[in-house]
């Protein structure tokens, strides 16, 4: 157990330096814009126990964990609209607090089950006391609507183990359809709902304005 606690801790470490990195930028564009491309931020370590089992199906020996399981650290990053999800992706580019190794888009190239995100790997040095150390990350960056899709998915998954019965896995990709018709929808009307929000956004700051 010790040795798994001192495994996962640079881990911990990357998530918790990472979600306040990233929750900045929103931030930092409540702060320059009217409209932040960032929703909300999560991140988390993988359960020991889903470590395990990805090791497993994936054939990866205990000794090339690191670096053979992409997502042991996991942020997610949840935007309103697609088109804030490449501007997201220009932002990270740009970052040199880390590296990028990989890009996939499961946007464009949706997975067979349904499944629409962006996931960024990245290499993350944390500082240790022993050094410096590289580790791996995966950056999520999707809409709330492929969220919602995907958490429901997920927890559909943890029933039938992925085996899903065949009326349940077209209604999946049925739904997952819907949920892309829905964003595109959103981003018909960006212009209108970003107007909105900034007209609320200003209203409130002067409400707080008066208050102070
Ligand atoms: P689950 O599986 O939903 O039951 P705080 O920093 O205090 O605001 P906290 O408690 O550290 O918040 O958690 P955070 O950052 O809000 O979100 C952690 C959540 O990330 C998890 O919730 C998962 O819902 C979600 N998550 C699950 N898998 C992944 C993944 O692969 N990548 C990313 N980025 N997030 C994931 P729970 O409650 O831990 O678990
Ligand atoms: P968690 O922590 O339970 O979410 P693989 O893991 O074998 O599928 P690969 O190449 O390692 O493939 O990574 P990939 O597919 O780019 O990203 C894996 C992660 O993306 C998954 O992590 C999920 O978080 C998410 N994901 C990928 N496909 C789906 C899908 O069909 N449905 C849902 N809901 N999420 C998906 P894990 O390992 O499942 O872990």
């Amino acid at each position: 157990m010790k040795h798994w606690d001192q495994f996962l801790a640079p881990y911990k470490q990357a998530i918790d330096e990472l979600k306040v990195k990233l929750r900045g930028m929103r931030v930092q564009f409540d702060l320059d814009s009217d409209h932040s491309p960032i929703e909300f931020v999560t991140g988390r370590v993988k359960p020991i126990a889903s470590i395990l089992d990805k090791a497993n199906q994936k054939g990866i020996p205990l000794d090339k964990l690191e670096e053979e399981i992409q997502d042991i650290a996991g942020l997610r990053i949840m935007c309103q609209f697609v088109e804030d999800i490449h501007l997201v992706v220009r932002l990270l580019r740009n970052r040199n607090d880390f590296e990028i190794l990989e890009e996939r888009d499961y946007i464009s190239h949706k997975k067979t089950s349904g499944y629409r995100s962006y996931h960024v790997v990245i290499q993350y040095p944390v500082q240790t006391i022993h050094g410096e150390k590289k580790i791996l990350a995966e950056i999520q960056i999707r809409t709330l609507a492929m969220n919602f899709w995907a958490t429901i998915e997920h927890s559909l998954n943890y029933k039938y183990k992925g085996m899903f019965p065949s009326d349940i896995q077209m209604r999946l990709q049925r739904a997952a359809e819907a949920a892309f018709r829905l964003d595109e929808e959103m981003s018909l009307i960006r212009g209108e709902i970003k107007e909105a929000q900034a007209f609320f956004t200003r209203k409130k700051e002067l409400k707080q304005q008066e208050k102070s």
